[in-house]
């Protein structure tokens, strides 16, 4: 069965390998990010490598105008969404809310949950309309657990919590699944983001035990949209084993 399916986020981590998962499967993708270049040439790669049919749509999840613009511009065949995965996102940044910068939670707040919102908004009519489809939203342990100087990320991932079980009950009656993937520590950009470049203290996140990889959300994803139409997974937490919660961290195991 192949699907049109759109990815928030894929020019890195999760979402470049979930775009992977689906174009070995033949699936069409959209795919979305900010960084044009990266965008293309997983474009060009996904095509070579899968002869995947693939349509970059770079914009910012944060910008309204040119959320809404993108998502009119698709024709006909690339309206018909089958899965949206509302993957984009970051953390910015580490602090006790007394020091906080005001940037850092602006660019929190306004990517992980605005801008989510912003792509559903226009993204839900159309599948709505069309009486099918699946959202997949990329949550976190920090929107189920709330750790030392976390807390404007914890909270933006706390959101996604709660909008995915709104979205779950307003579009129940379309026969549109919702799911939330909330895991935990997985070695990607995402370090390197939140300590703004310092890839040193980055790398020292993910020492000592293995981290979740890309690819494990990947195939985790791809399992939830394998499923029977009539099967939806509300929602999976999923860990290093090594990781017991956001602060217990069993530390140099073979694991
Ligand atoms: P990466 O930094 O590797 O990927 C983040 C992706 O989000 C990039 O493709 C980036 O693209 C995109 N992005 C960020 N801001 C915007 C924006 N304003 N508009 C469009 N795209 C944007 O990190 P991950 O793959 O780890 O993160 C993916 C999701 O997983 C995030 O929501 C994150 O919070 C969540 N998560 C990550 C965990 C981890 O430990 N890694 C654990 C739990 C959840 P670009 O910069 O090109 O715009
Ligand atoms: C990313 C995982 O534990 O750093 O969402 O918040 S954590």
């Amino acid at each position: 069965m192949k699907r049109c399916v759109f990815i928030t986020g894929a020019t890195s981590g999760f979402g470049e390998a979930m775009a992977i998962r689906y174009a070995e499967n033949g699936d069409r993708l959209i795919i979305n990010g900010r960084r044009e270049e990266r965008l293309r040439s997983l474009a060009g790669l996904l095509e070579k490598q899968y002869n995947a049919n693939v349509l970059p749509l770079p914009f910012d999840v944060r910008d309204r105008d040119a959320v809404t613009t993108a998502i009119n511009s698709l024709d006909e065949a690339w309206r018909n969404i089958d899965i949206l995965i509302n993957n984009a996102g970051l953390a910015v940044g580490l602090s006790k809310i007394q020091n906080g910068d005001y940037d850092d939670w602006d660019r929190m707040l306004d990517t992980n949950v605005k801008g989510l919102l912003n792509v559903t908004r226009n993204i839900a009519p159309l599948m709505i309309e069309n009486k099918k489809g699946h959202i997949i939203n990329i949550g976190s342990i920090a929107g189920k657990e709330v750790y030392p100087m976390g807390n404007v990320y914890c909270a933006s991932k706390h959101a996604v919590d709660a909008i995915t079980k709104a979205l779950r009950i307003e579009l129940v009656e379309y026969g549109i699944k919702v799911t939330q993937i909330a895991p935990g520590a997985a070695e990607t950009e995402f370090s390197i983001v939140r300590y703004k470049g310092d890839k040193e203290a980055a790398n020292k996140v993910y020492d000592g035990y293995t981290p979740l990889s890309a690819n494990d959300i990947a195939e985790i994803a791809w399992f939830i949209t394998s499923l029977p139409p009539h099967v939806n997974i509300n929602d999976i937490v999923v860990m290093p084993t090594a990781q017991a919660s956001p602060m217990v961290m069993q530390k140099d195991t073979v694991t």
